[in-house]
């Protein structure tokens, strides 16, 4: 008797079950209400006293292995059966999916509709030195812009600042590239301003500049009309608005018709029906000049827009404040889904 257990236990120690069904069937035959182990336990009363000890020590110690062995396998059954319910072709779930922020899809449309007429995207630094972000662009000693009141100087160095627009970046263009010249620099601009509904310390810009021989204000004008139609549609009118930079000459305000069709459209366009979304202008000979471009032979036009300006009409946005904050609820509203 005792060796037929002896048996068992080494025909339990060496099973390898091939499948969940096998191991099944194995636990069956030993654990199973008439399986063998209740069988050798009934025949315990059978065996020899001085045997019993022994008997009743290799019973349970078959009983355990099996138990074991039942324990270790049925995990690995399960964990494969895990595996293969995994469907890898299964679309993901999107409902944890983030969004693009409103600034970042209208940078984006931007750059691509004037990446369709050739102007390729230029980045720089956002601490700026004086020449590049002021006296290269004609800014005169004594503007306004120059002011601690307007500018983010970083300490006492007044010749290290906080980029106040994004022309700082095209003046490197100018100064790296000979012509014809078509870019277009977005990116994040400073200005130490009182943060309210209306105005922030950090916005951000779309700057453009095509220079080239004979590059006229009728190049400017088709060259915004078609932004304007591709931007806000194809029916968009617009109209330029004498106006005064010091790096243009002359220089315009673009403006857009967008109708009187509400209480909304009367504030935004203060009863016009006319919005403005841009600056523009003939790049001044002297910013050419500056920058190494020979005035006599080339001339350019350059714009300039603030993105959040442009997605709050697109958006109907009403308080710049909330492009900053990151309120989830806010930027929820963007999902492409
Ligand atoms: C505005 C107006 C403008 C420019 C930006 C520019 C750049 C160079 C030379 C000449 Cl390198 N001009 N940029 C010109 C006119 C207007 O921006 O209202 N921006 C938010």
């Amino acid at each position: 008797m005792l060796e037929k257990v002896q048996e068992l236990v080494e025909k339990v120690e060496g099973y390898v079950p091939k499948s969940e069904e096998d191991l099944n069937n194995f636990r069956i035959k030993y654990l199973g209400k008439r399986g063998l182990l209740n069988n050798l336990f009934a025949s315990f009363k059978k065996i020899p006293n001085e045997q019993k000890k022994e008997f009743g020590a290799s019973i349970n110690k078959l009983k355990n292995l099996v138990q074991e062995k039942i324990d270790t396998y049925i995990d690995s059954f399960e964990e494969e059966e895990l595996v293969n319910d995994i469907d890898l072709t299964k679309p993901i779930g999107l409902d944890g999916l983030g969004s693009r922020h409103p600034i970042s899809l209208v940078r984006n449309q931007i750059v691509e509709i004037f990446n369709r007429i050739g102007f390729i995207v230029s980045e720089g630094p956002e601490i700026e030195g004086d020449w590049h972000n002021f006296s290269a662009l004609n800014l005169p000693q004594e503007h306004p812009a120059r002011d601690m009141q307007d500018t983010f100087f970083i300490q006492t160095n007044p010749d290290v600042l906080l980029r106040t627009h994004t022309s700082s970046v095209q003046v490197r263009y100018m100064e790296n590239n000979k012509p014809p010249i078509r870019t277009l620099s977005p990116g994040r601009v400073y200005r130490n301003e009182a943060i309210s509904a209306r105005a922030h310390c950090i916005f951000h810009q779309v700057e453009g500049l095509y220079i080239d021989e004979n590059v006229s204000f009728a190049d400017l004008k088709q060259t915004l009309l078609y932004f304007a139609k591709e931007m806000f549609g194809e029916k968009t009118k617009i109209r330029l608005r004498p106006s005064y930079f010091p790096f243009t000459e002359p220089s315009a305000e673009l403006d857009i018709y967008w109708g009187l069709k509400n209480d909304s459209d009367y504030r935004i366009t203060k009863g016009t029906g006319w919005l403005e979304i841009l600056g523009c202008g003939m790049v001044d000979p002297n910013v050419l000049e500056n920058c190494k471009i020979d005035s006599k032979k080339y001339s350019g036009f350059a714009f300039g827009m603030g993105i959040e300006r442009i997605a709050m009409l697109k958006y109907g946005v009403n308080d710049l404040r909330l492009f900053f904050e990151n309120d989830v609820r806010f930027l929820k509203q963007f999902s492409l889904i």
